[in-house]
């Protein structure tokens, strides 16, 4: 199996730290959707990562298309995101804010980084950076600190997204120590469990 992306990525490294919480082994080719568009392209025509190829040879797109493949796949009874029910809703919930919330601050750095300074329009970056603050703020209520992970007393695909989402809002310069510090403190306790720690990208 061959994992492509980068882990400064939010959406591939969900994709990453899924598949290490099931322990499937797999490679990963370190590719970014900008400096390497041909071989992104390649694999997915959108020009996107993260993309999954299977060993079939069939390739997945979309982080939440891939998860929902290795859950039905390696999650046995108890997949990372819950088949049915309350449950599954209030995963599926906390995926969408914090999926929604890397979206937004993608849309803020793309913003940032690929439009003409002059032309650079600060207040919709700013409110990008606003409604990214508020889903974490709001996942933040939901963090028991008494508890090891989000929801439901055990890993789920909450914990994943919100890691990856806090993670990216402090990479573009949140403070999400002051606002969203429960989650602050669970993405700090996370980092010490392997599929978390050994997916942090490199340093650059
Ligand atoms: N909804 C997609 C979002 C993937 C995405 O936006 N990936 C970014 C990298 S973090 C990308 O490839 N951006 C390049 C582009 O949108 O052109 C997912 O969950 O996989």
């Amino acid at each position: 199996m061959l994992l492509i992306g980068v882990n400064r990525s939010p959406y591939t490294r969900r994709v990453a730290i899924t598949l290490k919480a099931y322990g499937v082994p797999f490679e990963q080719q370190s590719l970014s959707a900008f400096t390497n568009r041909a071989e992104v392209r390649a694999n997915n025509p959108l020009g996107r990562i993260p993309a999954l190829v299977l060993d079939s040879g069939e390739t997945l797109v979309d982080s939440g298309a891939i998860v929902d493949h290795l859950d039905e796949a390696y999650g046995g009874d108890r997949p990372l995101t819950p088949t049915k029910g309350a449950d599954r809703r209030a995963v599926l919930k906390v995926a969408a804010l914090m999926m929604g919330a890397c979206d937004k601050a993608l849309q803020a750095a793309y913003t940032r980084n690929h439009t003409p300074a002059e032309k650079v329009h600060q207040p919709w970056i700013d409110d990008c950076n606003a409604q990214v603050v508020n889903a974490l703020a709001a996942v933040d209520t939901m963090v028991d600190p008494a508890q090891p992970y989000l929801l439901l007393g055990r890993l789920t695909q909450a914990d994943v997204t919100a890691f990856v989402a806090e993670r990216l809002a402090r990479g573009i310069g949140l403070d999400t120590e002051a606002q969203a510090p429960r989650l602050r403190a669970l993405t700090k306790k996370l980092l010490g469990e392997p599929p978390f720690g050994a997916t942090e990208p490199p340093a650059t």
